[in-house]
Order: C-alpha cells, then sequence, then structure tokens
C-alpha cells in the first residue's frame, strides 16, 4: 500500500526534493546558525501528521521518531478539518537539526506528512518595557494590572497552529481605553492616514469590526485579511525577537498581542498593545500592496545574518511602525506606531522633527528611538514607490537562495539553490 502511495504522489511533492531546499529547511536555517556546531544542536518542530491509518500510522512515525533519536515533547491527535472521521497528529519533537531534516524527508516520501510548521516556537519574547520588570511601566505597581496580563499571555503560549484565536471578554476598563483611542483616531485619521489605509478603515467600520464601543476579537479580524490579501493573526504575549516576528510575515502570518495598554496610558505605549496591533497595523495588512511589502521583508529575513536582521527590522521600524508618505504634495502618515498614538502622530507631522527621504541603505543603519517619540522620520513618495526601493536593495543582500511564497499551498518555496 505504501509503494502504492507513492506512486501516485503529486509531481509537486517530487519536486521539493528536487529544489533542495524546502520551506522547513529554511526556517530551520532562520533559527540556526551554519556549521558542524548548528547540525548537531537541537531543535523543536511541530509536525502536523495525516493518519490515514489511524494509530497504524501512530506507531509508524513514533517508530521513525525514534530512529532519528527524536524527544517527542508534547502529542495529540485531532480530527482533520475538511475529512470527516480522519485523525490529524500535532507532533512537537526535539532534535538534532540534521536528523530532523531527514525525518521530514522521510515522512514526506510516506505521504503522512500534512504540514510542518515551526511558528509555534516562532515566539520567543525579549523582556523589555513588562509591567512585572519595568518599573516606569505604568502597570508596574498596579497588581490586577499584571494578573490579567498574564492571563491573556496564558492564551498566547498555549495557542497552536490551526487553532481559532480564542476570544476574550474585555473588561469595562479595557474597552473604556480602547474608547478613548478609537474616537481620536477616528477624528484624525481623515486628515492625517494615508488613503490606503482610509479606504480599510473604511471596510472595516462599514462591516461593523471597528465601533468606538468595544475592542475587536483578533479571531474576526482575521477572518477579515485572509479575506482581503491571505494575512491571519495568531497571539503572541508580547515583544518578541526580530527574527521570530519576521519569519511569521513571510507566511502571511502576523503575531499580534491580545492585551490591552495600561488605562493611565492610552495615547502612547512603548510596548506593543492590541489598540496598536489592530487600529496600527490590521487596516494595513488588509491592503493587497502593503501586504505584499510587510510579507517581503518576512521573506528577506529567512535564513538572513543577524546583521541583516538588524537591518531588515530598522528598515521595518520606519517604514511599517513610523512610516510617512507624500500624498498629492502633502505628507500623511502610514506607520502603526503612529496611527495607534496619536501623541506622537501629532509630533511627527510637526516641524519639530527631522523629515528625510525614504532610502533603504541609509534608513537601514539609522538608530532608533523605542522609548520616547522619533527624532527622525523618513517620508517615502508612496508605498508603491517604497516597495520598488525596497525590493531594489533587499536583491543585493546575499544569500544562497532565493524564496518565493506560494499562497495556494501556504508554503515557502526555494527557488533555486547554489
Ligand atoms: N513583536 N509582538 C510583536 N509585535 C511587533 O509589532 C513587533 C514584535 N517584535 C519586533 C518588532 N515588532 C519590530 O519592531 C521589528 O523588530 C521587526
Ligand atoms: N507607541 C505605539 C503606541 O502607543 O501605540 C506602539 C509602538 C509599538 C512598536
Ligand atoms: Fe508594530
Amino acid at each position: 500500500i505504501e509503494y502504492d502511495e507513492k506512486a501516485t504522489q503529486k509531481p509537486e511533492q517530487q519536486n521539493d526534493d528536487d529544489t533542495g531546499l524546502t520551506e522547513e529547511e529554511i526556517v530551520l536555517a532562520n533559527a540556526i546558525a551554519e556549521g558542524p556546531e548548528a547540525e548537531r544542536a537541537i531543535q523543536r518542530a511541530a509536525l502536523i501528521l495525516r493518519l490515514r491509518e489511524g494509530m497504524n500510522s501512530l506507531s509508524r512515525v513514533l517508530k521513525a521518531i525514534e530512529k532519528y533519536q527524536g524527544a517527542v515533547v508534547h502529542l495529540e491527535t485531532r480530527p482533520n478539518k475538511k475529512e470527516n472521521g480522519q485523525l490529524d497528529a500535532l507532533i512537537k519533537i526535539d532534535m538534532a537539526r540534521s536528523n530532523l531534516l531527514q525525518l521530514i524527508k522521510n515522512l514526506r516520501q510516506s505521504g503522512t506528512l500534512e504540514h510542518i510548521t515551526l511558528l509555534d516556537d516562532c515566539n520567543h519574547l525579549m523582556t523589555k518595557y513588562e509591567p512585572d520588570l519595568d518599573m516606569n511601566h505604568p502597570g508596574f505597581s498596579d497588581k490586577e494590572y499584571r494578573e490579567r496580563r498574564k492571563e491573556i499571555a496564558e492564551i498566547a503560549f498555549a495557542y497552536k497552529y490551526g487553532d481559532p484565536v480564542p476570544y476574550i471578554e474585555y473588561t469595562e476598563t479595557e474597552n473604556k481605553t480602547w474608547n478613548a483611542v478609537f474616537t481620536t483616531v477616528l477624528d484624525l485619521m481623515p486628515k492625517h492616514a494615508c488613503a490606503e489605509y482610509r479606504r480599510v478603515f473604511k471596510l472595516l467600520v462599514e462591516e461593523g469590526l471597528f465601533n468606538a464601543t468595544g475592542i475587536p476579537q483578533l479571531e474576526d479580524m482575521s477572518s477579515f485579511m485572509k479575506k482581503c490579501t491571505g494575512f491571519t493573526l495568531r497571539p503572541a504575549a508580547g515583544l518578541l525577537t526580530a527574527r521570530d516576528f519576521l519569519a511569521s510575515l513571510a507566511f502571511r502570518i502576523f503575531q499580534s498581542t491580545q492585551y490591552i495598554r495600561h488605562t493611565k496610558t492610552p495615547f502612547h505605549t512603548p510596548e506593543p498593545d492590541c489598540i496598536h496591533e489592530i487600529l496600527g497595523h490590521m487596516p494595513l495588512l488588509a491592503d493587497p500592496s502593503f501586504a505584499q511589502f510587510s510579507q517581503e521583508i518576512g521573506l528577506a529575513s529567512l535564513g538572513a545574518s543577524d546583521e541583516e536582521i538588524e537591518k531588515l527590522s530598522t528598515i521595518y521600524w520606519f517604514t511599517v511602525e513610523f512610516g510617512l508618505c507624500k500624498e498629492a504634495g502633502e505628507t500623511k502618515v502610514y506607520g502603526a506606531g503612529l496611527l495607534s498614538a496619536y501623541g506622537e502622530l501629532l509630533h511627527a507631522l510637526s516641524d519639530k522633527p527631522e523629515h528625510r527621504p525614504f532610502d533603504p541603505a541609509t534608513t537601514a543603519i539609522q538608530p532608533y528611538q523605542d522609548q520616547e517619540y522619533q527624532p527622525v522620520y523618513y517620508v517615502a513618495e508612496s508605498i508603491d514607490d517604497m516597495k520598488d526601493k525596497f525590493r531594489r536593495w533587499v536583491s543585493q543582500m546575499s544569500r544562497p537562495f532565493e524564496v518565493r511564497f506560494n499562497p495556494h499551498t501556504q508554503r515557502v518555496e526555494v527557488l533555486d539553490s547554489v
């Protein structure tokens, strides 16, 4: 039976082996530097497998894992979403990188491998601006706020690829904070936000997702974005490392926090929170051209060196987070960090800070400020022009392979390797 299965494999699956590197390998390369040390380093992977023959398939898979000296750290079965009665298994394993690659090949050949994701492990937190650790955090002395943050962080830690994002019953105080920011943005947006933002914002109001009374649920926002651009959300517990955050963008996945800023500081906070993600990022992630740009930064980050990650993350900072652009002779805002913080939005458009034309090579090495308002902003001719300039710059980045995202399979494919 196994032999037959192989004979009827789709040509697409055979290609995977021809091209050398696959999605999984790139994400691996991304997580670990090259070299024999790296080959032996233990990597955690999450595999979703199709158990076509129920427990028989499962026992074959477990034997293969044992053969490659892997340790199973989590195992659960769940009903397959498409085929009634069929089971999927989610298995998390720790294994040496070289063995992991062998195992993946082996499972793919046997037709059991449905999906592999290292995204469940692309959620390493940075310990910065946390209410538990930072004395200057407005929530530092607020026990109730800190408890709430923990409760919401647990949702992100427990989240697994493919799950819907759990709903949160936001409190009255939380919804009031949202209301304060939302109504101000509603006020300022028509004059100061770029056309792309205004267009989607209007759609979101029409769909009833954006309103002054309550915080939109991530799952609903995710469905909306999926419809527009294929971007989906997964919950994040806080500020993630740039590498993890950017890697998920390559898969059109945006990692979003779900907690809200402290009620004492509605109009500016240095850490990301759901107001920043929902009001700042999501309208533009639902715009096709902008979504494409966001993903391209993500694709460029796969397999990049630490130095390159720093540059990409600086470009991300001065575009996606704090970017300005021209529109019919006026300067408009498209950066999410400005759209969710009106104090800084007004500062950015005033004559206090410096405005420089966006140029990837110089922008990439500009030091930035992540506690207070920026002293420098970069102004793009337009979002499309910014995207073109970024493309030209990033194409000179050295990497032994090129990657492309296949929207049908939701996988990153390698175009050529040397
Ligand atoms: N983590 N949760 C989260 N949200 C972000 O917006 C975010 C992040 N980590 C890094 C980051 N943004 C960027 O500033 C760049 O470093 C990529
Ligand atoms: N300063 C932004 C805000 O208050 O919404 C958040 C920035 C996150 C990078
Ligand atoms: Fe952000």
